[in-house]
């Protein structure tokens, strides 16, 4: 009998070891760890496990390609014939894959994979898909010089990117945004220096759902992101809006400003972000929260908040960096502007937050004048380094380009 169990014991330890190796949780071990999140759909932002997998042959849909073992171990036979491999390892990751949820496609689907969430939080024409649009034309450059691989998940993307430039060569503004709760705008990013992909999603919701107490528990990237765009147009600022109201009005047909106060949709956010993350009462989100002050162009804010009075800045302060100098200018013109409670909220919420200022369009638009956006990419670089440091550190290397001062406007 003892000797029975002394080889017992072994035995059952090989299988246990065996079936561990080889089991689902291979994807844990090998390349979940590795990837540190779980796959998000762009479309319907559900995470999950493991995405489903469709034949190449027949195009039957497989649930679980992973976890059911009856249709062999290595591979799973398809109706058809075709015999899937269930693990990573046996090149599970070149199959199609869609989500469980909504079936959309999940695009590129490479296992070696984060993903970096990027929401854009700011009130109907705070600016919003102005900067988001200069924001990625930006980036696609900047992503070309540092030798980084730049693909796009969805067809609808590239599209969508080359009508941006275009209407930006002829300088046109975007139109307003409708989609209340939109898919993502999808970035793929490789490199030889880079050891895992990244996923960049970014989502441009119509400024409408930000004016209501309820609309913004549908976001389940709330719950997932690392770093949010929290837009202010300065000319809603009631300070501003009220100093520089005849002007404001005299441009209202060219101009436009956000209706609603910057307290007001912030305080909804947080109600959302917390509804959604379960986070407490007065528990700080881990995530990076990027405060973009936008429209520099327009009224001579740019002298405030622009190049000069930031190198000024740093003459006077010699110890300050460039991101530094700008975060410093812009708080405190917002503290200036009546706006210090909403910074106090902030720094509270978030485990880190910084200000920018910038301008989508480089000057107030006019027919056939290219848009030259001004500091776009500030913020979201400084998103990227606080969600990947390793993706933050190539992207830095390339030196800042001192921008030229853009046309000043009437102030
Ligand atoms: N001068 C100037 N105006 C800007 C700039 N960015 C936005 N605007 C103005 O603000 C308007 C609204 O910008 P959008 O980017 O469409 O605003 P939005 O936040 O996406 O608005 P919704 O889609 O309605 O939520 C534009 O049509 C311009 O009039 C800028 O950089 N400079
Ligand atoms: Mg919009
Ligand atoms: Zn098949
Ligand atoms: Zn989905």
């Amino acid at each position: 009998m003892t000797t029975l169990i002394i080889i017992l014991i072994p035995v059952f330890l090989a299988v246990g070891i065996f079936y561990y190796w080889f089991s689902w949780d291979i994807y844990d071990t090998f390349v979940k760890r590795r990837q540190g999140a779980d796959p998000v759909c762009a479309s319907c932002h559900q995470v999950f496990e493991i995405p489903d997998y469709i034949c190449p042959q027949c195009k039957t849909v497989h649930r679980d390609l992973t976890k059911t073992l009856e249709h062999g171990f290595f591979y799973h036979k398809c109706r058809c014939g075709k015999r899937l491999p269930r693990y990573f390892l046996l090149g599970r990751w070149r199959l199609s894959a869609q989500c469980p949820h909504c079936r959309n496609s999940l695009g590129i689907h490479s296992e070696n994979l984060s993903y970096l969430v990027f929401p854009i939080v700011g009130g109907t024409s705070s600016g919003k898909t102005a900067f988001m649009n200069a924001m990625i034309v930006s980036f696609v450059d900047e992503v070309a010089k540092n030798r980084l691989i730049l693909k796009f998940p969805f067809s609808e993307d590239e599209t969508l990117l080359a009508r941006i430039q275009e209407q930006g060569n002829k300088g046109i503004p975007p139109h307003k945004t409708s989609e209340r709760n939109p898919r993502a705008f999808c970035m793929h990013l490789t490199g030889p220096k880079l050891k895992q992909g990244k996923q960049i999603y970014l989502y441009d919701p119509a400024g409408e759902v930000f004016e209501k107490d309820d609309s913004l528990g549908r976001f389940r990237y709330y719950d997932y992101m690392q770093g949010v765009l929290l837009l202010i147009d300065p000319f809603s600022i009631p300070y501003l809006n009220r100093l520089l109201a005849d002007g404001l009005k005299e441009q209202e047909q060219t101009f436009q400003v956000c209706r609603e106060e910057i307290e007001n949709y912030y305080g909804r956010f947080i109600n959302g972000l917390k509804g959604i993350s379960q986070i407490k009462e007065h528990e700080i989100h881990n995530a990076a929260c990027a405060v973009v002050l936008t429209k520099s162009d327009a009224f001579g804010l740019e002298s405030r908040l622009g190049e000069i009075p930031r190198q000024n800045l740093m003459k006077k302060m010699p110890g300050l960096s460039r991101e530094d100098a700008m975060d410093h200018l812009c708080r405190e013109h917002l503290k200036y502007w009546g706006m210090g409670h909403l910074l106090e909220l902030i720094d509270e919420q978030f485990r880190v937050s910084r200000c920018f200022s910038v301008s989508a369009f480089g000057h107030q638009p006019a027919p056939a004048m290219p848009f030259t956006p001004v500091r776009v990419l500030e913020p979201f670089l400084w998103l990227l380094n606080e969600a990947s440091p390793d993706l933050g550190t190539l992207l830095k290397k390339q030196p800042p380009i001192l921008e030229k001062q853009p046309p000043m406007h009437r102030s």
